[in-house]
C-alpha cells in the first residue's frame, strides 16, 4: 500500500519527462516546417485552394498544393543528355599532400591512426571503386576535371538536368564486382532502378540490377517537375547517384555522385543554374574501409608484411579504416575550394553510410541560408542531401568542418577561400 502513491508519483514524473520531451520534439519539428513551408496560421484562406498557397505565411493546403506537390508532367520535353560514366578500379589516396593541411605541420600520432600504413595498417591509400566520366561510349577518354573542379575528388561526375529533359546514362562496370547506377529523385522504371530485389520483375527489367565486371548498361531517367525544385526552393534541387547491387559494400567502395537539376527556364547550357556563380558539391562521409569488396587487395597490396593474427579482432585495425572523409580527403588534404566575395554560392552537402554518420559541416567565416533559414551549421544524416545558399562577405581562408567531435579527431575537416 505504501508503494502505491511512491509509484504513482514515480510514474507521473516519468509521464511529465516524456510529454516535455515530446513538447520538446514537437515544437522543434513545428519551429522548423513553420520556418520552411508550412506554416500554421492563415489556412482559412487558402482552404478554399483559390489562394497562393505557395507564399511564405499562407498554409499548404487545397488543390493548389496538391498539384504543386505532384507537380506537371514535364518530363521529356527537354532534351536527352547523355553521360558516359565507369566504375573504375583506382589507387585512391586520402591524403595525397602528405601532411595536415589544417594544422600546417606533419601528421601527429592521432593522424597517424588513420593514415600511417605499417604491417597490419593499409594506410591512407586504398583501391577504391569509384564512377569516372568519360568522353564518349568507347570509354577511351577521362573527361577531364578542371583546377576549379579538383575538390570533387571521389565523387562521380555532376550529372546536370533542366526539368523537362531526359538523362542517360551509359555505363561500363570496369570494377571486379557487379556494381550499379541507382539514382535518388528523378523518375525511373524498373529497368533503370539499379537496385535488386524481389519487385515482381524479371528478364530485361533485372539487367541494371547488378552489370557484372566487363558488361554494360544504359539507364534511361526522366526529369519531371517532381524531380526539381519544390515550392520552397532555390534554382536547383540536389540529388545522389550511387551503386545499390550491394548498396553498403559498394558505397564503401567509393561508388557514388552527385546530381543537380535546374528549374524549367532557369538552366544554363550545361544544366547548371543561371543565378549561381559557383557551386560546391561535397560529401561527409566516414568510408568504412573494412567494409570494401577491396579489402583483401588493400592489405595485400599496401600494409606491409607481418600482419597480427587475428585482424578481424583488432579494434585498432578497424579504427585505422575508418576514413573520416570530405570527397575521400582526410585531415585538410582536400584541393581548395574557391569563390569570390559576393559571388552567388551554392553548396550541396550529403553524407552517406551508418549511424556515426551523423555529420554537422560548419562553415567558419560566412553564413548560408537553407531552407529559408540562416545557419552556419547544417545536419546531415546517412543518406540525406542539403541545398545552402551564400553570399561570402568574409575574404580569406576558412575552415569547413564536421562539428562532431569525434569526427574533427579523426580528420574530417577541410578548408575554402574567399577571394576578394
Ligand atoms: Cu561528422
Amino acid at each position: 500500500m505504501r508503494a502505491f502513491p511512491y509509484r504513482r508519483l514515480r510514474r507521473a514524473g516519468i509521464s511529465s519527462t516524456i510529454v516535455a520531451l515530446g513538447v520538446l520534439v514537437l515544437a522543434g519539428l513545428g519551429f522548423t516546417t513553420a520556418g520552411v513551408v508550412w506554416p500554421t496560421r492563415s489556412i482559412a484562406s487558402a482552404a478554399d485552394g483559390t489562394a497562393d498557397t505557395m507564399n511564405m505565411g499562407h498554409a499548404a493546403t487545397g488543390a493548389r498544393y496538391w498539384k504543386a506537390v505532384a507537380g506537371t508532367n514535364g518530363a521529356g520535353t527537354g532534351i536527352t543528355r547523355t553521360y558516359f560514366i565507369s566504375a573504375d578500379e583506382v589507387v585512391w589516396d586520402y591524403t595525397p599532400t602528405h601532411h595536415n593541411g589544417i594544422t600546417g605541420e606533419p601528421f601527429d600520432a592521432t593522424a597517424d591512426t588513420y593514415v600511417r600504413s605499417g604491417p597490419g595498417r593499409i594506410g591512407s591509400r586504398y583501391a577504391k571503386c569509384l564512377y569516372r566520366g568519360y568522353t564518349d561510349g568507347s570509354f577511351d577518354q577521362r573527361t577531364v576535371r578542371s583546377a576549379d573542379e579538383a575538390y570533387l575528388g571521389m565523387l562521380g561526375p555532376i550529372i546536370r538536368a533542366e526539368v523537362g529533359d531526359t538523362i542517360k546514362v551509359v555505363f561500363r562496370n570496369a570494377c571486379p564486382f557487379p556494381t550499379s547506377v541507382h539514382p535518388h529523385g528523378v523518375f525511373y522504371g524498373k529497368g533503370s532502378e539499379g537496385a535488386p530485389y524481389d519487385d515482381g520483375t524479371g528478364n530485361k527489367l533485372k539487367l541494371d540490377d547488378a552489370v557484372a565486371h566487363g558488361r554494360r548498361h544504359t539507364y534511361v531517367w526522366k526529369v519531371p517537375e517532381r524531380a526539381g525544385p519544390g515550392p520552397g526552393d532555390g534554382s536547383s534541387v540536389m540529388w545522389m547517384y550511387h551503386s545499390h547491387t550491394d548498396e553498403v559494400a559498394d558505397t564503401y567502395a567509393g561508388l557514388i555522385g552527385p546530381m543537380e537539376i535546374t528549374r524549367k527556364g532557369d538552366a544554363r547550357p550545361d544544366g547548371s543554374p543561371k543565378d549561381v556563380n559557383k557551386e560546391f558539391f561535397v560529401l561527409y562521409a566516414v568510408m568504412n574501409e573494412n567494409e570494401s569488396p577491396l579489402l583483401k587487395t588493400n592489405l595485400s597490396r599496401f600494409a606491409s608484411r607481418l600482419l597480427p593474427p587475428h585482424l578481424d579482432e583488432d579494434e585498432e585495425f578497424g579504427e585505422s579504416n575508418l576514413m573520416h572523409s570530405i570527397n575521400g580527403y582526410v585531415f585538410g588534404n582536400q584541393p581548395m575550394m574557391t569563390m569570390k566575395k559576393g559571388d552567388h554560392v551554392r553548396w550541396y552537402v550529403m553524407s552517406m553510410g551508418t549511424e556515426v554518420d551523423l555529420h554537422t559541416p560548419h562553415w567558419h567565416g560566412n553564413d548560408a541560408v537553407v531552407n529559408g533559414m540562416r545557419m552556419d551549421v547544417v545536419s546531415l544524416l546517412p543518406g540525406t542531401m542539403v541545398v545552402a545558399d551564400m553570399v561570402p562577405d568574409d575574404v580569406g581562408t576558412w575552415l569547413f568542418h564536421c562539428h562532431v567531435n569525434d569526427h574533427i579527431h579523426a580528420g574530417m575537416l577541410t578548408r575554402y577561400r574567399v577571394l576578394p
